[in-house]
C-alpha cells in the first residue's frame, strides 16, 4: 500500500465493544521512559544527560519545566509496579537511562544504576509483569554530546558497549529489548528543527545523527546477541505515520511522498531493505550537502536481522507543499477531532500503517510500543477522574489492533503511552498522556476512568481468550 492509498475501514468503536481475542503470547502493556518519570537526576552517581542540559537552558521548555523530579518514580517504583498489578497490566515497557549506567557515556560502570533496573525488572517479574527494556529513549550522556553526540561515529561504539553491559547484567530477567526509540525524533526534531535536545538547527548534523542512530541499532543488536540468553528478542521502535495529501493534486501528492520519505521510509528502508531511499538521498544531497557518513558495511549492520518491529503510532499527518522548497513540506489542517497535542485522532491509521509494514517491509512480529493521547483532564474528585476522550481513543485503537490481527498482522504486544502523566519533553507537565493521573505537588496517583476501562478490557479479553 502506498503512503497515500485510501484508508481501510474506520476503527472507532464504543468503549464497551467486545475485546479482540488475544493470540497466544500476546500481552497488554503500558510504557514509560526514564527521563519522563524517574526524577532523582543526581541520585546514586547518575551523570548529566542532554535532556538535563536542554531542560535547564532558559526558553527551551514550557514553563522551564525539567525532569528533575518528574513522577519521582526512582523512589516510588515499587508502588508504581503494585499499581500496574492492580490494573492487571501484563507487560511494562520502561527505558534505561544511559547516564545512570555510564555517567559520562563510557568508562567505569556505575553499579548502583544497574542495580536500580535489576530491582525494577525483578519486582515486575515477582508480580508476573513482563519487563521490556528500551536502551535509548533520548537521554544521551552530556559528556558524549560534548564530543559530537550522535553526529560522531564513535558514539555508535559507545552505545554498543553500553548495550553489552546492560544486556549482560539484565539478560536473565529482561527477555525483550528495544534498541532505539523514535530515531526520527532524536535525529530531526533534536538536530534540524531544534525542538528537542540537543536543540540544534543543522540538517547535515541531523542526517549524520540519523545514520549513526540506525547504525547503533545494528551494532547494539549484535552486541546484545553476544550476551543475551537464547530466546531473547530484540527490535527497534519507529514512530510511523500515514501521510495524507491535504488536497488530491500532484503538488500535494509529491509533498506526501517527501514527508513519507522523511519520517517513515528514511528508517524503514535501511532497516528492512538495507538501503536509504534514493529519492531522499538525492533530495538531501541537493538541499543540504553530501550525505557522506555512510561507510562500507554500515547498511548490512543496520539491516541485521531482528526479532520484532516496534511501532509507535499516534496520528496521521496531513501535508501540503511549501514555497520554501521540498525539504519544507508543511503540516496541513487536521480533519475531525484532535488530541490535546493537536494530533488528529484516527484509529484506522494504525491498521493502515501495520498493513503497509507487512505489505512493503516485513512479516516480523510487531509490538505496538506506544499508542496514547493527551487531553486536558479535570482534577480527580474523591478518587475519580473521568476522561472519556482518552477512553474512546484507547477503545478505538484497541479495536484497530483487533482488525490488524484479523488482517494477518502478527501483533504481539500493545503498550499504552503512558502509565503515568509525566514530563512531556519540551511541553513540560502541561500535556497529560497518563491513564493514571499524577498530582505533581503530592505525587499522588489516581487511576483515570481510561485506566479502569483498560483493566476491564484486559479482563474481558482474557475471559474470552
Ligand atoms: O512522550 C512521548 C514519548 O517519549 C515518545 N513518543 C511520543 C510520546 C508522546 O509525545
Amino acid at each position: 500500500m502506498s503512503a497515500t492509498a485510501p484508508r481501510p475501514t474506520e476503527g472507532g468503536q464504543e468503549a464497551t465493544a467486545e475485546p479482540f481475542v488475544p493470540p497466544p503470547g500476546f500481552r497488554f502493556g503500558v510504557a514509560t521512559a526514564a527521563y519522563q518519570i524517574e526524577g532523582s537526576t543526581l541520585a546514586d552517581g547518575r551523570g548529566e544527560s542532554i535532556w538535563d542540559r536542554f531542560a535547564h537552558t532558559p526558553g527551551k521548555t514550557v514553563n522551564g519545566d525539567t525532569g528533575d523530579v518528574a513522577c519521582d518514580h526512582y523512589k516510588r517504583w515499587r508502588a508504581d509496579v503494585e499499581l500496574m498489578d492492580t490494573l492487571h497490566v501484563e507487560s511494562y515497557r520502561f527505558s534505561i537511562a544511559w547516564p545512570r549506567i555510564l555517567p559520562t557515556g563510557a568508562g567505569t560502570v556505575n553499579q548502583r544504576g544497574l542495580d536500580f533496573y535489576k530491582r525494577l525488572a525483578e519486582g515486575l517479574r515477582e508480580r508476573g509483569i513482563e519487563p521490556v527494556a528500551t536502551l535509548y529513549h533520548w537521554d544521551l550522556p552530556q559528556a558524549l554530546q560534548n564530543g559530537g553526540g550522535w553526529a560522531a561515529r564513535d558514539t555508535v561504539e559507545r552505545f554498543a558497549e553500553y548495550a553489552r553491559i546492560v544486556g549482560a547484567e539484565l539478560g536473565d530477567v529482561v527477555g525483550s529489548w528495544i534498541t532505539q526509540n523514535e530515531p526520527w525524533c532524536t535525529a530531526f526534531l533534536g538536530n534540524a528543527i531544534g525542538k528537542k535536545a540537543p536543540g540544534l538547527h543543522d540538517w547535515p548534523t541531523a542526517l549524520a545523527v540519523s545514520h549513526h542512530l540506525l547504525l547503533s541499532h545494528g551494532r547494539a543488536t549484535e552486541a546484545l546477541r553476544t550476551v543475551l540468553p537464547a530466546g531473547s528478542e530484540i527490535g527497534i521502535a519507529l514512530n510511523l505515520f500515514p501521510i495524507l495529501p491535504a488536497v488530491d493534486d500532484e503538488a500535494h501528492r509529491e509533498a506526501a511522498v517527501v514527508r513519507d520519505g522523511y519520517v517513515n521510509r528514511w528508517f524503514l528502508d535501511p532497516v528492512f531493505r538495507g538501503a536509504y531511499p534514493q529519492d531522499m538521498v538525492e533530495l538531501y544531497e541537493r538541499e543540504t550537502g553530501p550525505f557522506d557518513c555512510v561507510q562500507d558495511g554500515d547498511l548490512a549492520t543496520i539491516s541485521t536481522p531482528t526479532d520484532f518491529l516496534g511501532v509507535n503510532y499516534y496520528n496521521p499527518m496531513r501535508v501540503e507543499p511549501s514555497d520554501e522548497g521540498p525539504l519544507h513540506v508543511r503540516d496541513a489542517e487536521s480533519v475531525g477531532p484532535v488530541t490535546g497535542m493537536g494530533w488528529e485522532i484516527d484509529p484506522a491509521g494504525l491498521r493502515q500503517i501495520l498493513a503497509r509494514v507487512r505489505a512493503e517491509y516485513t512479516s516480523l512480529p510487531v509490538m505496538i510500543t506506544e499508542n496514547g493521547s493527551a487531553f486536558e483532564d479535570p482534577e480527580p474528585a474523591d478518587g475519580v477522574l473521568e476522561d472519556p476522550e482518552r477512553r474512546a481513543y484507547l477503545a478505538g485503537h484497541l479495536a484497530a489492533v483487533g482488525e490488524a490481527l484479523a488482517d494477518g498482522s502478527d501483533v504481539r504486544r500493545y503498550f499504552v503511552w503512558s502509565l503515568l502523566d509525566n514530563y512531556e519533553w519540551e511541553d513540560g507537565y502541561g500535556q497529560r498522556f497518563g491513564i493514571v493521573h499524577v498530582d505533581f505537588e503530592t505525587q499522588a496517583r489516581t487511576p483515570k476512568a481510561s485506566a479502569l476501562f483498560y483493566k476491564d478490557y484486559i479482563d474481558r479479553a482474557r475471559k474470552g481468550a
